[in-house]
């Protein structure tokens, strides 16, 4: 497959897909939104891929969806054009997707950055939702996800006043796993995403799911669902490997099944 705004590349058991519209700081514009859905579909088809990372360039992962493309934009259009749709298929991969986020992590950038399921950052990153500035506000789950993960005190802020975070307030709140050197942030997202690539794939898949639906659903409706997940697992070769190879002392052998 050939893409026009983004690359992609295997690392081992890692499929790395790398936002590349770096003139207009990886803005997503349709064509990206469109290939980094069909990237991540064919990355979490494929057997051979268990993690995936997403990533932009040093100086932003995406300053935002694309301002100049919508700005003429109606209500009816934006309906209509059920852009929304694509942000679903991206919530709906099943391998765990890790950001490795260097620069600008804005507006709907910082959304898609908050969709994946962690998030590693350099130094350098900043996190914000200014959509206030455009007389907007955040639009696929920012409202949503980012009181969720930092608290109504500065989600507030941030989204009614531009307010920006640091790559170390960020750590700081929980918003992201690890901050690293600039050289050091996307190399620390792929180790990272190989070593959840190696281990029980259906273990996996079930904990990242219950883990999201901690964050989207009521703590009730969660914790059945664990459950369910959970004595499911019982019945996977997988669990069984696992547990056979504690008791011999050696490393699993997982087959995904
Ligand atoms: N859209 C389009 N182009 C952008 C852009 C963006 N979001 N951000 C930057 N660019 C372009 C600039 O226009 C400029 O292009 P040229 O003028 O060179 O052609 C180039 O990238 C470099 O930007 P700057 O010259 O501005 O660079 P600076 O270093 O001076 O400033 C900056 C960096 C990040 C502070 C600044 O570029 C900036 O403020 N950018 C806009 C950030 C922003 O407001 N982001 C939020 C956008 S609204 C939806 C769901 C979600 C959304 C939409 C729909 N649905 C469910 C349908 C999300 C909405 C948003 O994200």
């Amino acid at each position: 497959m050939t893409y026009s705004a983004i690359k992609t590349e295997v690392h081992d058991r890692v499929g790395l897909i790398q936002i590349n519209r770096p003139k207009a700081l990886n803005a997503l514009n349709t064509t990206v939104m469109q290939e980094l859905s069909t990237a991540l579909e064919d990355f979490d088809a494929d057997p051979d891929i268990g993690a995936i990372v997403l990533t932009g360039d040093e100086r932003a992962f995406a300053a935002g969806a694309d301002i100049k493309e919508m700005a003429g934009a109606s209500a009816v259009d934006m309906i209509k054009a059920d852009r929304i749709a694509i942000w679903d298929r991206i919530r709906n991969i099943k391998v765990p997707v890790i950001a490795a986020v260097s620069g600008w992590c804005l507006g709907g950038g910082h959304e898609l950055a908050m969709g994946c399921d962690m998030i590693v950052a350099s130094e350098t990153a900043i996190f914000g939702q200014p959509e206030i500035n455009l007389g907007v506000i955040p639009g696929a789950g920012g409202t949503q996800r980012l009181t969720r993960a930092v608290g109504k005190a500065l989600a507030m802020e941030m989204v009614l006043n531009n307010r920006n975070m640091s790559a170390d307030e960020a750590l700081r709140y929980g918003l992201v796993n690890r901050v690293a050197p600039v050289e050091l942030y996307l190399e620390n997202a792929i180790q990272l995403a190989n070593e959840i690539a190696e281990r029980a794939p259906l273990a996996i898949r079930f904990g990242k799911e219950a883990i999201n639906n901690a964050f989207e659903s009521f703590l009730a409706d969660g914790i059945a669902d664990e459950r369910r997940s959970f004595y499911f697992l019982f019945s996977t070769e997988d669990q069984k490997e696992g547990m056979q190879a504690f008791e011999e002392k050696r490393p699993a052998e997982w087959k995904g099944i």
